[in-house]
């Protein structure tokens, strides 16, 4: 079948902003310049996705639906974080006590530039482009990201993360997708989730990296597939909140999977990012939720693949420094499947 590719401009309370269908025999992407935004993914006549109703809603919300986070993925901690013994000042995230996600200026409500376009028999692929300036949100370097997702016939969706800086910098980027394999995106209930890791990293209340624990034995033991639900409920039972955690991936292809008994429709993730942010829709959404009418509260889960946040502050862990002589390059593939295949 000939992949097709469709791609239209709608005037939002955020700009113009551009949005591209990509649509193999299988699945439909609809994805957008606002954020490097994944808006839906379709498979099997179900939306996988979990955002707001509206697409206004979608673009600025604050839970970034989706998106494309960038510079720095999860958070850093006000005054500043030093980068070669230089202080480096960072600001908190609006309506956070931390430098959740970027900042202000995160790259989650930045209008990416679409720079190429390419479609072959089995494969149709976009590049979208943003250029954050030397010193945006007190970052050093002017930072060219380049987001590139491929939609291939086989079901990959693809997304490569690549960029250069003119100085010495951070740079911890990742996708924000929400996911709810269910028509019905009320709850988690027949969700059952793998992801391959011996360790997660322990954090304080404030979200401050403690140091990597093992898994074993622990709600964080997930190398087994186990029930979201019953996973969820030990937190619940503990009155503590549920996942919000990096998972140090094993060297192993499947990094993490996730799948609804109710309509036997899985996930699987592969990527070269050492850590995947496993996160389990901790807040209350107050916008109307699409197909869903609870307040989203454990309604959906997140799998960012990135470098565990906040590793500038920890010796032993991964730094995020991106030099001027450097190239980052990163990919995560995200593949839809149906377990029992009519
Ligand atoms: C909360 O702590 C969580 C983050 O991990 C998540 O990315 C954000 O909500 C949307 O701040």
């Amino acid at each position: 079948m000939k992949q097709t590719f469709k791609t239209y401009e709608k005037d939002t309370r955020v700009g113009r902003v551009s949005f591209y269908e990509l649509k193999s025999k299988d699945v439909t992407l609809l994805l957008t310049s606002y954020g490097a935004g994944i808006v839906d993914i379709i498979f099997d006549d179900t939306n996988l996705c979990a955002r707001p109703e509206s697409i206004e809603d979608y673009l600025d919300s604050k839970a970034y639906y989706g998106k494309t986070i960038g510079r720095t993925s999860g958070r850093l901690f006000p005054p500043y974080f030093e980068l070669d013994g230089k202080k480096i000042k960072i600001e908190n995230t609006p309506g956070d006590v931390s430098h959740l996600h970027g900042g202000a200026d995160g790259f989650a409500f930045k209008n990416f530039s679409l720079i190429s376009f390419e479609q072959r028999n089995d494969e149709t692929s976009i590049t979208l482009r943003y250029v954050s300036s030397d010193e945006e949100a007190h970052y050093p370097g002017e930072l060219t990201l380049d987001v590139t997702y491929i939609l291939k016939e086989n079901n990959d969706i693809i997304f490569k993360h690549y960029a250069t800086t003119t100085k010495d910098t951070l740079c911890n980027i990742t996708n924000h997708v929400y996911l709810n394999l269910n028509k019905n995106k009320n709850n988690l209930e027949h969700h059952h989730i793998k992801i391959n890791a011996d360790q997660y990293l322990k954090v304080d209340q404030n979200y401050r990296p403690i140091n990597k624990q093992d898994v074993s034995g622990s709600v964080f033991d997930l190398r087994e597939t186990k029930s979201l639900k019953e996973q969820i409920d030990i937190f619940d039972q503990k009155n503590m909140m549920a996942y919000d955690h990096a998972f140090f991936l094993n060297d192993e292809k499947i990094a993490a999977d996730v799948y609804d008994q109710a309509s036997d429709i899985g996930l699987r993730v592969e990527t070269d990012y050492p850590t995947i942010v496993f996160y389990t829709h901790n807040y209350i959404e107050d916008k109307k939720m699409l197909l869903c009418d609870t307040n989203g509260v454990h309604g959906s889960i997140t799998l960012e693949c990135q470098y565990e946040p906040s590793g500038i502050y920890h010796k032993d862990l991964n730094d995020s420094i991106l030099r001027k002589n450097e190239v980052y390059q990163h990919t995560v593939k995200m593949t839809p499947y149906k377990k029992h295949t009519k």
